[in-house]
């Protein structure tokens, strides 16, 4: 124990070095380039992150599909429906709570009060498209289901595979004419992974697993034996995560536009959004912790920070999946039967930095556009933050792109997110590590009011096993 006790602390030591000596790099490497940007060597750099990134992303189907399974075919349907039900009241607790703080602190710091939009946004003034229409919604209900699983597979396996990872915070990035139905499974920037398909997918078979009884022994044990492996392998590639997290920072301050823009006039949006997501990461979700599991949270979320750090080098809830449910495991000794059935659907659904942002960011640009918003379109913007929160998926910059159907919603033109995407790729990185906080902080509240019940089950699963012998 004492010697994996060193290991782990060491390798969060390791990580942390990581990212130092990623900053480190990125600067020198800017620097000694004055005269070219982005400099020639930032192919290399972000080379070794995206192999990092694509180690991770390639994990995240098998170990979603095993968990959940897994973690809903082992128990019986009350139980989970019970786990299920505590963790989404949570979720819809801690969104809406973050998208309040957001329009609070927006609303007072009012960071786009003096900011001079260059007029080459052609905005479309009060143009509204009414986006979430029936048939949105509809395609969005069916996309939940992937027309075949493995197509779906082969489908990850083939971005995996082909980085499709083009960088939005490029000048030249045009907004993607993403039809909205599709924002959650497939766009330009991002991978198309259909993660909420997989997981609607992988509910209704862990529910017919725990429905067939011993019938359904074989499957069980099959995801059960799957999820060892990909825990396994989720070990190993943890150990190349310091490596992985440097080359990732360096290579994002490589590419970066400009200094000036962050600390500029956007600084003070950039300051209201970090001011909220400390304040909802770092006080209000601890603070709920604290309440439901009278515990203090400061020891469960430096348990995490292996998870959080890879939240922030890889701006991706998906791929840090296999490192935070590790980190719930062996460090905060959360049930697995409760973070492989929670955190993969928190990763999909539950954002609350992104919520947060999203509320801060269409109330900026209100603002800078000097459109007054109405109590109702602040209520519009908190409905659409939040269900652009749950329809965003945990992949780099998703909550720019759900971006366009808050502004939608309030009659702002959809191009004015050029205003904010200079800095997106930094805060993507904090609202993620936000994000994976919040679903951490919420499997260990899951955990504490199911412990009861698990018990009986692990009992059980005891007894059978002794009588099997
Ligand atoms: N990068 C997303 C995530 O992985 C968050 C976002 O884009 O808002 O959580």
């Amino acid at each position: 124990r004492a010697r994996n006790c060193l290991s782990e602390n060491l390798l969060t030591l390791l990580t942390l070095l990581g990212v130092t000596a990623g900053v480190v790099l990125g600067v020198i490497l800017r620097n000694s380039r004055e005269d070219e940007w982005p400099p020639r060597e930032v192919m290399y750099v972000t080379f070794v992150g995206d192999v990092f990134l694509q180690m991770l992303k390639s994990l995240i189907l098998p170990l979603i599909v095993s968990s959940i399974i897994t973690a809903i075919g082992s128990l019986d349907l009350t139980v989970s429906g019970k786990i299920g039900g505590r963790a989404v009241a949570y979720y819809l607790a801690t969104t809406i709570s973050a998208v309040t703080l957001g329009i609070i602190l927006s609303s007072t710091i009012r960071p786009g009060r003096n900011y001079v939009a260059d007029d080459s946004l052609n905005p479309r003034k009060n143009e509204t498209r009414n986006i979430l229409t029936v048939d949105t919604l509809m395609d969005l209900v069916r996309n939940m289901f992937p027309p075949n699983l493995v197509q779906a597979c082969i489908q990850q396996y083939q971005t995996v595979l082909e980085h499709p990872n083009e960088d939005p915070s490029k000048p030249n990035a045009v907004l993607p004419e993403i039809p909205l139905t599709s924002w959650k499974i497939t766009s330009r920037w991002t991978d198309n992974m259909n993660i909420m398909g997989l997981v609607v997918f992988a509910v209704v078979f862990g529910i017919t697993i725990s429905k067939m009884g011993n019938a359904g022994k074989p499957l069980l044990h099959f995801f059960t034996a799957l999820g060892s492996a990909m825990m396994m392998i989720t070990q190993w590639v943890i150990w190349i995560s310091p490596i992985g997290v440097l080359f990732l920072i360096a290579g994002k301050i490589l590419e970066m536009e400009s200094f000036e823009q962050l600390v500029g006039q956007l600084g003070m949006y950039f300051l209201t959004v970090m001011l909220g997501l400390i304040i909802h990461g770092f006080i209000i979700t601890p603070f709920y912790f604290t309440l439901a599991t009278k515990t203090l949270p400061f020891k469960f979320i430096a348990n995490m920070a292996e998870a959080l750090i890879t939240a922030f080098g890889t701006a991706s809830s998906n791929a840090t999946l296999p490192i935070s449910m590790r980190c719930l495991e062996e460090k905060n000794k959360v049930n697995p039967r409760v973070s492989r059935f929670v955190l993969p659907i928190g990763a999909t659904i539950n954002m609350d930095g992104t919520a947060l942002y999203e509320a801060v960011a269409a109330i900026f640009i209100s603002q800078v556009r000097e459109v007054p918003l109405s109590i109702g379109q602040l209520l519009a913007v908190s409905i659409t933050s939040t269900a652009a929160s749950i329809g965003a998926a945990g992949i780099p910059q998703a909550g720019l792109v759900t971006m366009v159907m808050v502004l939608d919603t309030v009659g702002l033109p959809s191009e004015d997110v050029t205003l904010i995407i200079a800095v997106d790729w930094l805060l993507d990185r904090f609202r993620t590590t936000i994000n994976v906080l919040g679903d951490s902080l919420g499997a260990g509240i899951v955990d504490h009011f199911s412990r009861k019940e698990l018990e009986n089950v692990d009992q059980l699963a005891v007894v059978e096993a002794a009588d099997k012998q």
